[in-house]
């Protein structure tokens, strides 16, 4: 579909949609602009998206989102690759690029366990290193990255991935090394680097109960301490089937209960056969390539398409019922020739996730999303 029959999709929405209700206007043709009185929405960039060689994807980019996040240039690996080397070229180019649109910019991420050196965890000998020195390197990388873009990146996952599938705390380097204090000391680190800065904490899978449980007790904790957690974000790396709707507003609602704000800020849907036991967004599961597992290698059938629609419509329309407390919803990637799922778990596979085709086309669950964010008719 090209973006002239989007416009013209629009007038056909508001004809069927309007059916006998007086003519209205149209409704409106980027997501920005669906949602601009409910919350912010946007996508994570990889690097030839902000660094505007992507030309498509980045036109897509700056017309339809007014929030970015950077899938990889900010993670510890790419920022600070060795003891005393920090390198940002590309973070200072992705935030450049946010500035120059005028977007809400995000920082991902502070700590994680992923993308992050094995040097961080290890003293000069290779021996593991103590609390106090782990803290030590922390706080300088903190305060290095949040304090580089003070009042500039408006909001940081500051840990990402705490915890594992029964909500206890995951058994990371950060845990083991430091102990549990590790996540108040580094929104602690975070606040005194950027003191006007959103700070976060996000994961993936809150929607099921044990986990979400979990998170719940881990925000009281850090609440306890003083700790103002401006929003929780829920990955949303979802399946057709998970979460169901009642999960996804329990789980909306939890947060809420907490006086923090949410944030969906992986959005994606997969369309592809599991290949994991349970829905998951675990960067270390991998599964043999087989050709069941890759179904649609040669175009996505109507009929998926329709429902993918369908599930973004139907998720979208709990979003925009929250919409006092969601404040951003992100997509994990911009066109679905750029998703971290055509990867994982399975490499190579061809995969359908986000709102915009192979060809940076809108596919119908782009209408569906427009159509969601519409008042409904009495
Ligand atoms: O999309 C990211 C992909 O390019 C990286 O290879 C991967 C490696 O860890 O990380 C992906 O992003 C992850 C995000 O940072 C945290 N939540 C899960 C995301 C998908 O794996």
């Amino acid at each position: 579909m090209s973006w002239k029959s989007v416009m013209l999709c629009g007038l056909l929405i508001a004809s069927l949609a309007g059916g006998a209700r007086a003519q209205g206007p149209a409704p409106p043709s980027t997501l920005k602009e669906a949602f601009k009185d409910s919350f912010r929405i946007g996508a994570a960039l990889n690097q030839a998206q902000f660094e505007e060689r992507d030309e498509r994807g980045t036109r897509i980019v700056t017309t339809q989102f007014n929030t970015i996040s950077p899938e990889n240039v900010l993670k510890w690996e790419s920022v600070h690759p060795g003891p005393d080397a920090y390198r940002f070229d590309a973070a200072d180019r992705y935030v450049a690029f946010g500035e120059k649109n005028k977007m809400f910019i995000v920082g991902h991420c502070l700590v994680w366990h992923n993308q992050t050196p094995r040097w961080v965890f290890q003293d000069d000998k290779g021996e593991p290193l103590g609390r106090a020195a782990l803290l030590e390197r922390l706080h300088d990388h903190i305060r290095t990255v949040v304090g580089r873009y003070r009042g500039r990146i408006a909001g940081w996952d500051v840990v990402n991935e705490a915890l594992s599938d029964d909500g206890s705390l995951r058994p990371t380097p950060w845990l083991k090394l430091i102990g549990e204090d590790y996540l108040a000391k580094a929104f602690e680190f975070a606040h005194e680097a950027d003191p006007r800065a959103e700070l976060y904490y996000n994961d993936y899978s809150l929607e099921n109960e044990a986990k979400r449980k979990g998170a719940v007790e881990l925000i009281r904790k850090l609440q306890a301490r003083g700790i103002a957690i401006a929003a929780v974000g829920l990955q949303g790396h979802d399946k057709m089937g998970w979460p169901t709707l009642a999960q996804q507003s329990a789980t909306i609602e939890a947060f809420s209960a907490l006086g923090v704000k949410v944030n969906i800020t992986e959005l994606d849907i997969d369309v592809l056969p599991a290949a994991t036991r349970q829905p998951t967004a675990e960067v270390s599961q991998s599964a043999q390539a087989q050709d069941k597992l890759n179904p649609y290698a040669s175009g996505l059938p109507d009929e998926v398409q329709q429902a993918l629609a369908k599930r973004y419509g139907d998720l979208f329309g709990v979003f925009a019922k929250y919409r006092g407390v969601i404040t951003r919803v992100t997509f994990w990637g911009v066109t679905d020739a750029d998703s971290w799922l055509n990867d994982w778990p399975v490499k190579g596979r061809t995969s359908y996730p986000l709102l915009f085709d192979r060809n940076g086309e809108p596919k119908p669950a782009f209408e569906a999303v427009i159509r969601a964010a519409a008042p409904k008719a009495p």
